[in-house]
């Protein structure tokens, strides 16, 4: 089923008109928080902190908001409240990387990919083939690298948004609804993309045309023919019926979805420092939380998609030298990010690049 054309389509008015109020009256969330309201015996003083996610209740990026506000309910028994926030609500995801900027909210789980035009070295996670397949790997670099946790994380907040953790929703993939197994597959194939210019350019070096849209028009765009594929971790195929409005998913791990946990700087500084430790420490401990969650989803929705006899998906799986060609076309795009991308001349691409050479 598809949660933007069947079931959420028919609540967005409803989340819309809710989601202003709990805005607008700093209103609650029951499932959100466990234990004691009053903050009785805490440390902390009485606060809510509302948490926006691009993804919607059972995936990855809202159990993380929700995971993380019965955290900090329990760590301060109760005088705090994160109030989650499922994607829809509060517009599109550009809509809420302003919110998070301006204030009103608090925290967000944000994609690069929708902040590539503002943040221009952010857009080093759209480039193809450079974290290593392994998933695991990929989050130790993604966890211990300078060249994100400090040197990225300064570009960010130059926009007043801090990212406090880099994590991966797992290896992305392709669907279509004609098969791709080499680039010239992609010729003239009308890929949907996320917005940032360099995801498309990305795509253009295997010759594709592609367009950029939100995830809410995607269904709906695969099924009329608007476009012609996707990329997505297999839990968001899956959870969002992608593939049942495709006929087949490529395993290629081009990439790595990379989700990041982000808190609006201003307002982050102006913790004491108990709140902020609280906020670490939380963060810290979702790492673990989060990895395993996204694998067991990637893992659960593989089976779904496969055993799904009503809606039919072939799945592709590349060899090495299948991935080796797109590798190929993918590379000079690393050059592209150099001279008419970064700000500071690749210089935190370059580290990023050693770091990995030292994972692997
Ligand atoms: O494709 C997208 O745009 C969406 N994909 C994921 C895995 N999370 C949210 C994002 O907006």
């Amino acid at each position: 089923m598809n949660i933007f054309n069947k079931k959420h389509f028919y609540g967005l008015f409803t989340i819309l008109i809710l989601s202003f109020l709990l805005v607008a009256c700093g209103g609650k969330d029951d499932d959100a928080t466990s234990g004691s309201k009053d903050g009785e015996g805490s440390e902390y003083s009485q606060d809510t902190w509302k948490f926006v996610t691009e993804e919607v209740a059972g995936q990855v990026q809202y159990e993380y908001a929700a995971e993380f506000a019965k955290r900090v309910s329990e760590k301060t028994n109760g005088a705090i409240t994160v109030e989650p926030y499922e994607y829809g609500g509060l517009g599109s995801e550009s809509d809420q990387v302003e919110m998070l900027q301006n204030g009103g909210v608090q925290m967000a789980v944000m994609s690069p990919g929708f902040t590539g035009g503002m943040v221009k070295e952010g857009q080093i996670f759209a480039l193809q083939y450079l974290f290593p397949d392994s998933v695991e790997k990929t989050q130790e670099i993604l966890t211990n690298s300078e060249a994100l946790n400090t040197d990225l994380r300064k570009r960010y907040e130059e926009y007043g948004i801090s990212p406090l953790a880099f994590w991966t929703e797992g290896a992305t993939q392709w669907t279509s609804s004609t098969p791709i197994k080499k680039p010239e597959d992609f010729n003239n194939f009308k890929m949907r993309t996320q917005e940032s210019p360099l995801i498309l350019k990305s795509y253009e070096a295997y010759g594709a045309d592609p367009t950029p849209m939100s995830w809410s028009e995607l269904y709906t765009a695969l099924d009329n023919g608007t476009v012609e594929g996707q990329e997505n971790p297999i839990f968001f195929i899956g959870d969002a019926s992608f593939h049942e409005v495709q006929d087949y998913m490529t395993i290629s791990n081009h990439n790595n979805y990379v989700a990041m946990t982000t808190v609006n700087t201003d307002w982050y500084e102006s913790l004491g420092e108990a709140e902020q430790k609280l906020i670490d420490e939380t963060v810290e401990e979702m790492r673990s939380w989060t990895f395993d969650e996204q694998q067991r989803q990637n893992d659960k929705f593989l089976e779904e998609i496969k055993n799904d006899t009503d809606n039919p998906t072939e799945v592709i799986e590349l060899t090495e030298e299948e991935r080796e060609a797109f590798k190929e076309l993918a590379l000079p795009v690393r050059d592209f990010y150099r001279e008419n991308v970064s700000t500071v001349d690749g210089e935190i691409l370059d580290k990023l690049v050693k770091e990995i050479e030292e994972v692997q």
